[in-house]
């Protein structure tokens, strides 16, 4: 009994309320309940269970292991976390529905906040006019460069289009495995982008519900309701390789960013963190202070320049961010 009740290494691969799905070295997922407040585990934690006596399959989550980080929202209500121990996040949005910029700008600052990397792939490259409208839109973005990179000049995001409707699976593998490969992604983005459409089309077997299906089934906007890890190159793999995952999520609509002070708001935007070294007061808040190297890039034509609508993001949140609390 009490070997067989020793504690096992486990990777959380599906939220359930406050349960979880946790996956053995085996690959068997079982229903893990939490033991105690403490021990709430998201997607993509290792955690230590045991399973439970004389309950079959089930177990217990008897500890959550560290985290390496977290990426979560903050509403003013709540705290919603996505997923943890991510390499990167892929944001998917699309040509419809319209994507709001606002919601994009803060899963970028709150992915950039967790230090996890960024990818943002715009979907549904076939509905030509609305999506050469959203290609125009993505244009500070495709032009942002990367002020850590070494040469200067690096995009700090890559950005890339996508029709999963009409792209055959070997097309979108050779256009996306490149970034995923060896690595766990979640994917995130409002409802109706393709999130689903895209796990099903690299995981085969995956049987993620997608729109189509739900609305077949009359169900409500979201189409997925909860956060479900996939392995993308099955079962086996090759001895020391890393493994490639993908992370499916619900659509979201709202994005808190309250865990963000409004002054570390300027470093998780990298086109405002370039112009704010010449800025002439080290705390310049960039909202209307003299000799402000913020204020004198926006509107600047050119690449190096800020776009109206990022700066009016930045302010917007810095007021929202400015708000809260106290
Ligand atoms: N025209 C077009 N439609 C697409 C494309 N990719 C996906 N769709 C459709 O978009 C709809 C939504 O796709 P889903 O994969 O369910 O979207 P989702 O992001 O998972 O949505 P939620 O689960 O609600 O968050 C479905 O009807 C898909 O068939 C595309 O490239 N072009
Ligand atoms: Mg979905
Ligand atoms: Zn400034």
């Amino acid at each position: 009994m009490a070997e067989s009740r020793a504690l096992q290494q486990g990777l959380v691969v599906a939220g359930h309320g406050r349960h979880c799905w946790v996956e053995d070295a085996h690959g068997v997922r079982r229903l893990c309940h939490p033991r105690g407040k403490k021990n709430l585990a998201v997607v993509g934690d290792r955690v230590l269970w045991q399973p439970a006596p004389g309950q079959g399959q089930e177990g217990s989550i008897e500890e959550v292991l560290p985290r390496r980080n977290l990426l979560y929202r903050q509403d003013e209500l709540r705290s919603k976390s996505f997923a943890a121990n991510l390499d990167q996040v892929l944001i998917l949005i699309a040509a419809e529905p319209v994507f709001s910029e606002s919601q994009l700008a803060r899963a970028l600052i709150a992915a950039e906040a967790a230090q996890i990397r960024p990818l943002i792939v715009l979907n549904k490259s076939d509905l030509a006019e609305p999506f050469a409208r959203a290609w125009e839109r993505l244009l500070p973005y495709r032009t942002m460069k990367d002020p850590d990179a070494p040469q200067g000049n690096a995009p700090r995001y890559p950005v890339l289009p996508l029709s999963l409707a009409t792209q055959s699976p070997e097309v979108v593998r050779a256009l996306l495995m490149p970034y995923l490969q060896g690595r766990t992604t979640l994917v995130l983005g409002p409802s109706g982008a393709g999130k689903s459409t895209l796990v099903n089309l690299l995981v085969p077997g995956a049987r993620a519900l997608t729109g189509e299906i739900s609305q077949a089934l009359n169900s409500g906007k979201h189409t997925t309701t909860s956060t479900t890890w996939y392995w993308v190159d099955g079962d086996g793999c090759g001895d020391g390789e890393r493994r490639t995952a993908l992370i499916d999520s619900p659509g979201f609509q709202e994005f808190g960013l309250q865990h963000i002070a409004p002054m570390q708001l300027a470093a998780c935007m990298p086109d405002i963190a370039a112009h704010a070294g010449a800025c002439k007061f080290y705390n310049c808040t960039h909202l209307h202070e003299p000799g402000c190297g913020v204020l004198q890039a926006v509107g600047q034509p050119g690449q190096d320049g800020i776009s109206a609508s990022r700066y009016k993001i930045y302010k917007d949140l810095f007021a929202e961010l400015s708000r809260r609390r106290y």
